[in-house]
């Protein structure tokens, strides 16, 4: 039996979506044989909530100097880390000298609207070209793992920060408590810390279990991440619900009672309980709704292909890959998948090996069908694909159900 990696407790994991290639592996066919596989199972903690996958690959091999995902590729994404960064000047940085770090600073896409506004800032980013990009764009960065020893060493070469800052990076870290000691250590007494990741209720709400693969080692909730920070003697004070990638939530942290607590942390714990995020029972009915909606997808792309008709992926996110390899899609259902990220280009999707194509493919000719792996960025895409829709496309949508766009 695993135990959780929070607070130790045996648990039995609730679901398997079977052998797995690693999300962002996009590869040559040269590259096929050798191909890294592992079993992606998830499981829940009966004691501290923590919902997590049970196996994680090592890090290197997801986050390296090929890592295949730039935040900057959305316009929406840069508006949204533009808001981010404003609210933090606003609200929480004590003077134009403040520090601000950032985890998993990736392209620079947040942390260059401090370096613009002259504040101290640092990221820390272990995959190094998008470290490199996030360099070229004028934002300090380090290429590292952070962990509590590089916490010492930042703190002794340029002192403590004023926030301490990440988004959909905490739930990529399975060895949180040396990552909390690190934020508790870097943290100046009066502090922010503020993430955001993913939110549980959002994914067992809309079935989004694509939101499942091996750089997410957990899906969290309110009850989750107060319990851990509680461990550490550190205090979730506030909660705020984001719309980006399908549904997530911030979490504000202080260091223990410095900090009024918001009422919306005890009416999110409330809310949680009621969506039964404690109970193995919700787990096991988002399996079978995991299972419905494999067979609803699989059974809608097979009517399509039998009527003749052809379909492309849009966006070669990594969270397609789950949803490909769990529903067995193949080549023979999807002709390509096309992306705008140039390294993704010119390879072939994790597992299955649908070719990926510049996004120029698709907008020089139109399939019938376009499946939107990237339905977090729908409004971004529908305000510029109306030319697709105009010429008679169609939408294939599987959040938050599977269905034809009409
Ligand atoms: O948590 C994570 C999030 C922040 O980003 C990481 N583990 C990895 C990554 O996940 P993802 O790949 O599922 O993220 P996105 O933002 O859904 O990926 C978007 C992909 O779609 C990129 O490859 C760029 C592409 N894209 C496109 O081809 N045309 C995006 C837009 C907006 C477009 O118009
Ligand atoms: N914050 C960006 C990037 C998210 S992708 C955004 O929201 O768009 C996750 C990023 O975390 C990757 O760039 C990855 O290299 C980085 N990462 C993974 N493990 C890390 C660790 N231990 N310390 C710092 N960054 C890490």
């Amino acid at each position: 039996m695993p135990s959780c990696r929070i607070c130790k407790t045996n648990y039995d994991p609730f679901l398997s979506f079977g052998n797995m290639p690693i999300a962002n592996g996009f590869l040559t066919k040269e590259q096929f044989d050798a191909e890294y596989f592992f079993e992606l199972q998830v499981g829940f903690c009966p004691e501290c909530k923590m919902v997590q996958i049970v196996n994680q690959p090592n890090r290197e091999m997801m986050f390296h100097e090929n890592y295949a995902f730039y935040s900057s590729t959305s316009q929406n994404m840069k508006l949204h880390f533009k808001q981010f960064a404003e609210t933090v000047m606003k609200k929480y940085l004590p003077s134009e000298k403040s520090f601000v770090v950032e985890l998993g600073s990736n392209d620079g896409i947040m942390l260059k609207n401090f370096a613009s506004a002259g504040h101290k800032h640092l990221g820390i980013e272990p995959s190094a070209n998008v470290a490199k990009a996030a360099i070229e764009n004028g934002v300090n960065t380090i290429c590292e793992f952070f962990d509590e020893d590089l916490a010492h060493k930042i703190v002794n070469e340029y002192g403590q920060a004023d926030a301490f800052l990440g988004a959909n990076v905490m739930c990529h870290i399975p060895y949180l408590h040396s990552i909390v000691e690190g934020i508790k250590l870097l943290l100046k007494p009066e502090g922010i810390v503020m993430f955001e990741d993913p939110y549980l209720g959002d994914v067992i709400e809309k079935t989004s279990y694509d939101q499942i693969y091996d750089e997410h080692a957990f899906l969290f909730s309110v009850h989750s991440i107060q319990y851990l920070f509680n461990m550490h003697n550190m205090e979730l004070v506030d909660v705020e619900p984001q719309e980006t990638h399908g549904g997530s939530m911030r979490y504000i942290i202080g260091h223990k009672e410095k900090r009024s607590v918001s009422s919306n942390v005890q009416k999110y714990l409330e809310k949680e309980k009621n969506l039964g995020i404690g109970s193995i029972g919700t787990y096991y009915m988002f399996k079978n709704n995991c299972e419905k909606f494999k067979h609803d997808l699989v059974n809608l792309l097979n009517d399509i292909k039998k009527d003749g008709k052809s379909i492309a992926g849009y966006a070669a996110t990594s969270k397609s890959t789950t949803i490909i390899n769990y529903c067995g899609i193949t080549a023979d259902q999807l002709d390509y998948i096309c992306d705008t990220t140039p390294i993704k280009q010119n390879k072939f999707s994790p597992g299955a090996h649908i070719p990926v194509k510049a996004y120029e493919n698709f907008s020089n000719s139109y399939p019938d069908y376009a499946l939107l792996f990237a339905y977090n960025h729908m409004e971004e895409i529908m305000k510029k694909e109306t030319r697709f829709v105009d010429q008679g496309g169609k939408w294939i949508l599987y959040v938050p159900e599977v269905k034809v766009l009409q």
